[in-house]
């Protein structure tokens, strides 16, 4: 099975940066650690894209991943996007730390996301509330600031 994975986030702008994950067995949590700078202060929507596709930068990545067919929702909500891992906050010194542990990922299986696209948004990310059609597809999160696709590490 596959217990690590990395992610290098990159784009068109200053935003960059390193994602790690781990799981202990096909059952565990995720555990994501890692740094994104280049950021404006405050909270940026942060979710598991469909395709490991960056031919047209962070576009090619496609929509949410979703492979249950869910609308888009918070990290916490049962009805989500596997994708939706909700906001990272970026502080005063442009960065966010990420220390994320989400039970619906997966490092494998059928619904592995090794090989797919993290997107780290210009916008917060409404988690499905925000009372318009947008928000239950992108959380309304706004532009794609970086991507990277996520690979097996050791
Ligand atoms: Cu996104
Ligand atoms: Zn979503």
């Amino acid at each position: 099975m596959v217990l690590k994975a990395v992610c290098v986030l990159k784009g068109a702008g200053e935003t960059a940066g390193t994602v790690h994950f781990e799981q202990e067995s096909d059952a565990a949590p995720v555990k994501l650690t890692g740094k994104i700078s280049g950021l404006a202060p405050g909270e940026h929507g942060f979710h598991v894209h469909a395709f490991g596709d960056n031919t047209n930068g962070c576009i090619s990545a496609g929509p949410h991943f979703n492979p249950h067919s869910k609308t888009h929702a918070g990290p916490n909500d049962v009805d989500r996007h596997v994708g939706d891992l909700g906001n990272v906050i970026a502080g005063a010194d442009n960065t966010a730390e990420i220390n994320i542990t989400d039970k619906m990922l997966t490092l494998n299986g059928p619904y592995s996301i090794i090989g797919r696209t993290m997107v780290i948004h210009e916008k917060a990310d409404d988690l499905g509330k925000g009372g318009n059609e947008e928000s239950l597809k992108t959380g309304n999160a706004g532009g794609r600031l970086a991507c990277g696709v996520i690979g097996i590490t050791q």
